[in-house]
């Protein structure tokens, strides 16, 4: 697919570098729009081989950037109401999502995983599994990797599986993944979707251009991936997983063992004791796994290996180190309250909780009930402490302090912690505002912990 066009990139972050890239080796004409005016346009296009095709526009919006441009192709950071995409859709300019763009260009096996929770773990999971399989294989999208870094590496052998947010997903057209995933769904990026109804109904769009050969894998414990099977996008076979009910069809326990049932048949895929990773929420985040990749072909004896090595990724309930009977862990990647309460819920010993940051619109009352006796002090950084530390209160919580950053949040907790206790960065909120991302968020956190005496 060549593109004889003049294409606006919106966002110039990871994805739209890596869009840009791909449109100019398609033969297209780019206009960079970023809205930070003080961006260093020098530094932008040294990503770039050379500057023939490209022109740059920052800060406000003006129609005349439009003048010539037959499609845009949109990072997810950037919201569809934003007065750019906002320009572009009055003028009846199609607009895409980067992994759009990516599929279009690329080819082979897909997989997509989506929901609120877990889709990291699970889209590193198969990830490795594919790559257990093939060497032609490759994970991408939210997990870090724009899809379009790589999308023209691939080749109609190649087995892709992405990680896609309701972010990337709200301007899909085309994008079709033979096995797509819904994990669950829980509040989270409420600023920007509004309600939960419309968060959910993004989210299912990962299936819509989906037929009957294809599958969707949707989680049989939480109420609304339950009920997502009778929506009328929905055209795949529906493959539940679940882990607190027996199915008749589909994955779940039986005992410690996880099995996969299928037209009568029974397959014994691995016993929960021979896995790394902790908690409930990943046996579910395995059991989404193993559906995913044995759904696209990929031999029980490569899931079963993978299975029993893998060790989850960086960010996610991460242990960093003890100091004097402290152990410390980075949540980073704990960026909603439901992912906190799971990473509060896997703790075995007394907490030092970190939490706070960027406010997403969504309320913390099931985080603060799920300490439950199990959080001794809470330290909030960021701008949802006082929002934190009113929904706290509410609930009989007081046992919390304010830090100015995380550093000083890290100093306080050795301080409160004793022997036998864990400190957990578990910030329940986004890093933006004060930090780029939460690698950064989760590496600082690190560092400091690593700068604590012995
Ligand atoms: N920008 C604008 N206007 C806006 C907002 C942003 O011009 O209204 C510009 C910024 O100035 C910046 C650029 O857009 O220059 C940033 O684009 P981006 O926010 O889309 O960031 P990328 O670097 O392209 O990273 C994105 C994802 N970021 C977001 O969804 C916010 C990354 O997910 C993803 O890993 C990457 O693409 C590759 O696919 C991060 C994320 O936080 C991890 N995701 C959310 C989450 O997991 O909860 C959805």
């Amino acid at each position: 697919m060549e593109f004889h066009k003049k294409v606006l990139v919106i966002g110039t972050g990871k994805s739209g570098v890596n869009a840009g890239k791909v449109l100019l080796k398609k033969g297209a004409e780019i206009v960079l729009y970023d809205d930070r005016a003080s961006l260093d346009v020098d530094k932008l296009l040294s990503q770039f081989e050379d500057r023939e095709g490209i022109s740059v526009v920052l800060g406000e919006v003006n129609e005349a950037i439009l003048s010539g441009v037959e499609l845009a192709v949109i990072s997810p950071g950037v919201p569809v109401d934003s007065p750019v995409a906002q320009a572009v859709r009055n003028q009846n300019i199609p607009i895409w999502s980067e992994i759009e763009l990516a599929y279009r260009v690329s080819g082979g096996h897909l997989a997509a995983i989506t929901g609120t929770n877990g889709k990291t773990t699970t889209t590193a999971l198969v990830g490795e599994i594919f790559q257990n399989y093939t060497e032609n294989s490759f994970t991408v999208g939210n997990i870090g990797i724009p899809y379009t870094e790589v999308a023209l590496s691939m080749n109609e052998d190649s087995y892709t599986v992405a990680e896609v947010s309701s972010f990337q997903l709200e301007t899909i057209d085309q994008f079709h993944p033979h096995v797509s995933a819904v994990l669950n769904l829980t509040p989270d990026h409420l600023d920007r979707h509004e309600t939960m109804t419309n968060y959910a109904s993004i989210k299912l769009d990962i299936c819509r251009n989906q037929t009957e050969s294809d599958v969707l894998i949707l989680n049989y414990d939480d109420p609304i991936t339950r009920k997502m099977a009778k929506d009328p996008r929905v055209s795949a076979k529906v493959v539940y997983f679940s882990r607190l009910h027996s199915l008749k069809e589909g994955i779940c326990l039986e005992g410690e063992d996880i099995v996969l049932l299928e037209d009568g048949t029974k397959k014994t895929v691995i016993s929960c004791q021979e896995l790394i990773l902790p908690g409930g929420h990943n046996v579910e985040n395995y059991m989404a796994g193993i559906g995913i990749a044995y759904y696209m072909g990929i031999p029980m004896e490569v899931i079963r290996d993978t299975l029993k090595t893998f060790k989850g990724v960086a960010h996610r309930i991460e242990f960093v180190r003890e100091v004097g009977g402290v152990t410390y862990y980075n949540d980073s990647k704990g960026t909603n309250p439901d992912a906190a309460i799971k990473a509060v819920e896997a703790m075995s010993r007394k907490i030092v909780l970190i939490g706070g940051g960027y406010d997403k619109g969504v309320p913390f009352d099931e985080w603060i009930k799920s300490f439950d006796g199990r959080v001794k002090k809470l330290v909030l950084i960021g701008q949802t402490a006082e929002i934190i530390a009113e929904t706290a209160k509410k609930y009989g919580f007081t046992d919390y302090v304010f830090a100015k950053d995380l550093k000083e949040a890290v100093g306080m907790c050795a301080d409160f912690a004793d022997p036998g206790d864990t400190v957990l960065l578990s910030p329940a909120c986004a890093s933006w505002g004060m930090f780029d991302n939460y690698e950064q968020r989760g590496d600082l956190f690190k560092q400091y912990v690593n700068e604590l005496g012995e």
